[in-house]
């Protein structure tokens, strides 16, 4: 798959996935640790992705089916270019921005997250993309402010999972103004240097790593500043299971399931379960952020 955006190139656009996976063994001998920021690889252990195989055969994109092989099996219907998101609300200036353009203003870097879905299944994926608070910034955010809505597009032509009423489309996803903007918060367009592929999300969607997969929009159009909190897809279907803020959390169960551990994607039947981590993993990070709040009661 080629790049279509000059500056998602990264070195492994030349360089083998094996190449790729050696050189992130050698950072994890503890050479080249500040390359990574606030990846959340503060904490010893090195983080090591699942094979491109596992990111992108195994998906959760209902408007493309509820199977876990229907999105890679379907999303080739989805046209992403051209794209645009609306960026609107209460900014300083709203308006149809095109892919292109946040692409030419943003800078791309990689992220290797834990990424945790609420159905107790776990990857590690290394994304490309930006900070949230970069196009943020872009778009003015004003004072009043206090949440940010997301939307996905809604074209059943090219989703057919959007002419069954699964979900209220188009998926819709809220953020507290804080979350989105604190730094691990990104807008990934690529995986392993490439474009992100249509069954991910293309060509942008959020990752928001301490949250459930569900909190992670996928194929953005529309982003608004509101000081409501905005409904959530999930939320809106079933409110007694899925709430606004779905953090990672061990302690706190599904009501039909435990979050204590979770299956870690990859090697088949023997599938190896590893214990849930509070905020999966990034507690040191976002802790702050539900500082006095009662976890239990705001799920
Ligand atoms: N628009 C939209 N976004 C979505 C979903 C979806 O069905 N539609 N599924 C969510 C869920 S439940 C998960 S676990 C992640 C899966 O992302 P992945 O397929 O890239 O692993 O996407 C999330 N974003
Ligand atoms: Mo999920």
């Amino acid at each position: 798959m080629a790049n279509r955006w000059k500056n998602t190139l990264t070195e492994r656009d030349i360089t083998p996935e094996a190449a790729y996976l050696d050189r992130r063994r050698f950072i994890g001998a503890g050479i080249g640790l500040g390359l990574m920021g606030l990846a959340g690889t503060a904490r010893s252990e090195t983080l090591e992705p699942n094979p491109w195989e596992d990111i992108t055969q195994y998906n959760n994109f209902y408007e493309f089916g509820t199977g876990k092989d229907d999105p890679a099996r379907n999303a080739h219907t989805l046209t992403t270019d051209p794209w645009t998101v609306r960026i609107d609300g209460l900014v300083d200036k709203p308006g149809e921005y095109a892919f292109e353009d946040i692409m030419n203003a943003m800078t791309v870097e990689e992220r290797i997250y834990r990424f945790r879905c609420v159905e107790a299944w776990s990857m590690v994926i290394p994304w490309n993309g930006f900070e949230l608070a970069d196009l943020l910034a872009m778009a003015g955010v004003q004072s009043g402010a206090k949440y940010v809505a997301f939307e996905t597009l809604y074209r059943p032509e090219e989703m057919p999972g959007q002419r069954f009423p699964v979900l209220k489309w188009p998926y819709v996803e809220g953020l507290r103004l804080d979350e989105a903007m604190h730094p691990l918060t990104i807008m990934a367009t690529g995986i392993y240097g490439k474009d992100i592929p249509n069954q991910n999300g293309a060509p942008l969607r959020l990752v928001v790593p301490w949250k459930y997969g569900f909190k992670s929009i996928k194929s953005v159009v529309r982003i608004t500043l509101t000081d409501t909190q905005p409904p959530t897809a999930w939320n809106t279907a079933l409110g007694s299971e899925y709430g606004f803020y779905s953090n990672v959390n061990p302690q706190v169960d599904h009501p039909r399931w435990s979050q204590a551990s979770e299956r870690v994607i990859g090697g088949g039947l023997f599938a190896r379960k590893q214990p849930t981590l509070m905020f999966n993993g990034y507690e040191e990070e976002v802790a702050s952020l539900y500082a006095g709040m009662d976890l239990r009661e705001n799920y």
